[in-house]
């Protein structure tokens, strides 16, 4: 067999090249004794974006306090796929809170962890963007405000995949979804303000807001570490495609992750104490059209006839967040 040589360039990637780096600067993934927080059996869609990100996510914050976390999850897919009573998925102390209430029992947990005097148990709260940005949105407000000492996290699917892809107030113009039918002058989702949740968790001042997503894992995993070192009320929004609900091949899952980032369409940055402290650069920007084509949720915007004008409408979303995040690199 011809000698391959390992490429240096692979460093830092998760392929081979991961294991070239120092044990401590590897990812959580590349380590053997990761925790596999969430295990084979779940019943996940091929190529589930939420169930990578939680895997991950999940892994890392499980290292960061020394496999002292105790997780509580909303209703959604991440909950019902992971948990089929009587079986479960998970490897960790895991309860599952009904849909909008993930924030207020995970609340619940650490303050009698804190009664205990059980500082080294940590807690995270987990959900969809439905459980998010609607119907949990006013428990997990109460729990920025009060600055408690739990990690929440939202994967975002733009939509409510687990009871058959509704609109949620986090889907993006244009689509399609269940409820958001492509017909009319403005077919699809409406072009209204949606709701932006990392932001409104800024304007609460806690100590740490990020953005992630599932093409970026390394980064993923750092943020989960950040926000572990830290002690109340955090925020992690992570973006997962869903094959199912967005019409995409299920092996386009990291692709799709990746233009959602690299045309601005999905911000990726972190901020401490309500002030950005750093944004992930877009190398080389690309049109809004790559990210929408592959995916079935926009087809109308390409059907006969197509809406060329509403592309540009999304085109100017992504240009308004590229400014305003400051998301070019100076070699862009
Ligand atoms: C009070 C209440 N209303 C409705 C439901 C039904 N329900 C369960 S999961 C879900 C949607 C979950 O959507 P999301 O939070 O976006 O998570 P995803 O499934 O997309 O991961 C709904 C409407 C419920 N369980 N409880
Ligand atoms: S419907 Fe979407 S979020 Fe739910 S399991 Fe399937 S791919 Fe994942």
């Amino acid at each position: 067999m011809a000698f391959q040589p390992v490429k240096f360039y692979q460093t830092g990637t998760f392929t081979v090249g991961n294991r070239l780096l120092e044990p401590e600067q590897r990812s959580v993934q590349a380590n053997m004794r990761r925790t596999n927080s969430l295990n084979s059996g779940h019943r996940a869609c091929q190529g589930c974006g939420e169930a990578l990100g939680a895997r991950y996510a999940i892994d890392a914050a499980m290292e960061a306090t020394n496999n002292q976390l105790v997780a509580a999850n909303a209703t959604g897919c991440l909950e019902v796929f992971s948990t089929p009573y009587p079986e479960t998925s998970w490897q960790i102390p895991w309860i599952h809170s009904l849909f909008g209430n993930a924030a207020a029992v995970a609340t619940g947990i650490a303050a009698a962890l804190k009664v205990k005097g059980r500082r080294d148990v940590r807690v995270i709260a987990q959900g969809g963007d439905g459980g998010t940005t609607d119907i949990g949105f006013g428990c997990l407000s109460g729990m920025f405000e009060r600055n408690d000492d739990v990690l929440y996290i939202c994967y975002d699917n733009e939509a409510y995949m687990n009871t058959g892809v509704q609109r949620s107030s986090a889907t993006p113009p244009a689509a399609r979804t269940a409820t958001t039918m492509p017909v009319g002058p403005e077919p699809g989702n409406v072009f209204g303000q949606g709701k932006n949740v990392p932001l409104i968790a800024m304007a609460h001042d806690i100590p740490y807001v990020a953005t992630a997503t599932v093409s970026e894992l390394r980064d993923l995993e750092a943020k989960v570490r950040r926000a572990m070192e830290i002690r109340g009320a955090r925020y992690i929004h992570i973006y997962v495609p869903c094959p199912l609900g967005w019409g995409h091949a299920s092996h386009e899952t990291i692709k799709i992750a990746r233009l959602a980032k690299d045309t601005g369409l999905f911000p990726v940055f972190e901020a401490e104490h309500g002030e950005v402290i750093g944004v992930s650069k877009i190398r080389k920007p690309l049109p809004v059209e790559e990210y929408l084509r592959p995916q079935k949720r926009f087809a109308h915007l390409f059907g006969t006839p197509p809406r060329p004008d509403l592309v540009a409408r999304i085109q100017a979303i992504a240009d308004r967040n590229i400014r305003k995040f400051g998301l070019l690199a100076e070699s862009a």
